[in-house]
């Protein structure tokens, strides 16, 4: 009996451990206040927007043509990239809802040094 009042005990706590400070650093995801999407031309070396001021909560997509002779992508990490677009194509990123400032770039080694930044900026933040 006292094994399992000690066995259910070390559970509770081992829970609330758990469970409790989980839930109350949870962070709810941002809601969708906006949308908006941006069209953005890539060449070499620049972006046709290099500012741009959202609301705080917009969910935003940019729409990418490459106008220029060489290859380049958009993102704003490594992770978050698009593929290499080829000249004269196109590609779409989903930057997701933005609450603070974010710079988004060109990926390839040397393009963003050279001029392909743009920086979003949220309204308050
Ligand atoms: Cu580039």
């Amino acid at each position: 009996m006292e094994t399992i009042v000690a066995i259910v005990g070390l559970w509770v706590i081992v829970v609330a451990g758990v469970v409790i400070p989980a839930y109350i650093n949870y962070e709810a995801p941002p809601e969708i206040l906006f949308t908006d999407t941006e069209s953005i031309e890539l060449t070499e070396f620049s972006f046709s927007q290099t500012d741009i001021t959202v609301a705080p909560g917009t969910d935003l997509t940019f729409e990418l043509l490459n106008v220029g002779g060489s290859q380049h992508n958009f993102g704003f990490s490594d992770d978050n990239v698009t593929e290499r677009i080829k000249p004269g194509n196109t590609d779409s990123f989903h930057a997701g809802v933005l609450t603070k400032d974010r710079t988004f770039f060109c990926g390839i080694p040397g393009h963003r040094d050279n001029g392909m930044e743009l920086t979003v900026h949220v309204s308050g933040s």
